[in-house]
């Protein structure tokens, strides 16, 4: 089975000429084989959120939501994914249910350290942030959109809970979009740590450089640089490209301003959520869908629709960034 399967990877990459070693393992859709060769806007998706980040039917809805914003504002989607061992780039929407659906203990939350195992067991996964980075780097999709990356997570510098996503933002070169680190997390020292990581991040449209919070506009913490429009991150992204720094982007969006939640609310949210955490000793990968599942529910859903009109409108400006370094007119 694990031969067959993989066998047939092989083979539908070698038909769309971007197979090496590494890649046996991916299947490529062919919406985005083509997009690729006649190098088209892309821009890639994650599965963590659906698997791990949202409830059912939310998860599914949003998924779908998020791809027809990327085509709505001129870019292909493509939704990163494992099905049975198969890495999968741009899942139909028969396989976005099968993940979506499936009951949380079968599927694995997949960083790049659950790769191999994941690959090997034939299991399936939603790729985080890290992993997601990795896949679309392997076949060629620079631009990748998403709620919100993984962190530096409170009490982090004596826990050494550091997602990996920050680690991959520094050695593999994929521009993420995004608003920020959600304030479940430790923002200040997130920022420091991407710094010593070498990441370049930028706000998006956002006065003064003021970097997001997830949840709110305004973190409190600035980047040194802010991007006005699509065509000024495409030219950005152009010269990081031609510099070929293989290190990553972070592109940080502001919330748009009507769905930003009650900046004191959504605090005693996050610390309710973090007593509940700790007392009953939540800790690892489980720490991160433990809070977002606890907002929620303390929100009375408040922060779910939130988080949705975010990954919207940044699928939106990842798709408009990614038209516009194709056009040219950055
Ligand atoms: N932020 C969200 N929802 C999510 C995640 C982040 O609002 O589902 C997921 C992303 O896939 C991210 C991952 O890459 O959580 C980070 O997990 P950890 O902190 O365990 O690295
Ligand atoms: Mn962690």
């Amino acid at each position: 089975m694990l031969l067959r399967k993989c066998a047939l990877g092989g083979f539908r990459a070698l038909l769309c000429r971007t197979y090496t070693q590494n890649q046996k393992h991916i299947v490529v859709h062919p919406e985005i084989r083509q997009a690729l060769s006649q190098k088209q806007p892309i821009v890639a998706l994650e599965s963590t959120i659906i698997t791990h980040g949202m409830p059912v039917p939310q998860n599914v809805e949003t998924a779908l939501q998020v791809e027809e914003m990327v085509r709505q504002n001129g870019a292909v989607p493509a939704t990163i994914g494992i099905i049975d061992g198969c890495i999968k780039v741009g899942l139909t929407q028969e396989e976005l249910m099968k993940l979506a659906h499936k009951p949380r203990e079968q599927v694995i939350k997949c960083s790049r350290r659950d790769l191999p195992y994941v690959v090997a067991a034939q299991q399936s996964g939603g790729t985080t942030v890290a992993a997601t980075m990795i896949v679309a780097h392997q076949v060629g999709i620079p631009i990748f959109a998403t709620g919100g990356i993984g962190g530096v997570h409170r009490e982090g510098h004596v826990t050494m809970d550091v997602s990996a996503d920050l680690v991959e933002l520094g050695r593999t070169p994929v521009a993420v979009v995004c608003s920020g680190v959600k304030s479940i997390l430790d923002i200040p020292r997130t920022l420091e740590y991407l710094e010593t990581q070498g990441v370049c991040v930028a706000s998006y449209a956002s006065m003064g450089g003021v970097f997001p919070d997830f949840y709110t506009r305004d973190s409190g913490c600035k980047v040194p640089y802010n991007l006005e429009t699509a065509a000024d991150a495409a030219r950005l992204l152009r010269a990081w490209r031609e510099l070929d720094l293989q290190s990553g982007v972070l592109i940080g969006v502001p919330i748009p301003e009507e769905f930003a939640a009650d900046k004191s609310a959504i605090d005693a949210a996050i610390e309710q959520a973090n007593a509940e955490a700790q007392a009953q000793g939540v800790s690892g990968k489980e720490v991160t869908p433990f809070l977002l599942s606890h907002i929620a529910g303390i929100t009375k859903g408040r922060s779910l629709q939130a988080n949705i009109a975010l990954i919207k409108n940044n699928a939106a400006v990842a798709a408009q960034i990614a038209s516009a370094w194709v056009a040219g007119n950055g």
